[in-house]
């Protein structure tokens, strides 16, 4: 039995069962996925709709699911409607509107229950894992970026998250293409990143980039698998 931990999939159904075959993932297994299941790939609906019946998956809430709670409330802001609207929604709204309202408020009520954070202890080793970074409220924990330098400010535990992709921690802007053409030429991908503070293994899956991968750890032993 294994604790397995993957960031960000981002509507990659293909890289996520590669993944799962990677690893060889049983049901003596935990998976504990960092939010941002949905958007900008094709396949987030049926992600969902898939991790839902997984009962040996936890997982946490992400920026984009918080964005799309926000959307399909009733008292939707305009500002939350063109918020999930610039960030990458149309796959996951349109799989989702063409689910029955049944299935509809089945999704809705397990993204509405999902936690921010989880705090575990594998082998003796204490972690606390959240999609942004630890904070107050919802808000703060699915939306807060670090930088390189953000130190833990959970005491006596090892801190993973998503959401801020690595390439953005360890380059400036305006070294982010050279920096992953060089990569790409090199055949390598992006992986993720250990700092003082942190594990960040947001490796930019779901987006349009040749050196972007799906990163997972295992709790136990601290090894490292991409897809
Ligand atoms: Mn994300």
């Amino acid at each position: 039995m294994a604790h397995y931990v993957m960031g960000d999939i981002h509507g990659e159904a293909d890289r996520f069962h590669a993944m799962l075959n990677k690893i060889q993932f049983s049901q003596d297994d935990i998976l504990i996925l960092l939010g941002d299941v949905i958007d900008r790939g094709p396949d987030g609906i049926a992600l969902l709709m898939e991790i839902m019946e997984m009962p040996n998956v936890i997982m946490l809430l992400g920026n984009h699911e918080y964005m799309m709670l926000q959307y399909l409330s009733p008292s939707a802001a305009g500002t939350e409607i063109r918020r999930w609207n610039k960030n990458g929604n149309a796959p996951t709204l349109a799989a989702y509107l063409k689910q029955k309202a049944k299935v509809q408020q089945r999704i809705l009520g397990y993204l509405r229950g999902l936690p921010t954070h989880i705090e575990l202890e594998v082998n003796g080793k204490r972690f606390y894992l959240v999609h942004g970074f630890p904070g107050e409220n919802v808000h703060d924990e699915v939306w807060t970026r670090p930088t390189i330098e953000s130190l833990n400010p959970i005491p006596d535990c090892r801190l993973i998250i998503g959401h801020t992709k690595v390439l953005n921690l360890i380059q400036p802007e305006e070294k982010r293409i050279d920096y992953a053409i060089k990569l790409e030429d090199n055949g390598e991908h992006l992986k993720m990143l250990h700092t003082q503070g942190y594990i960040n293994l947001d490796c930019a899956c779901g987006y349009d980039m040749p050196i972007k991968a799906l990163a997972c750890i295992r709790l136990e032993d601290m090894v490292e698998f991409y897809m």
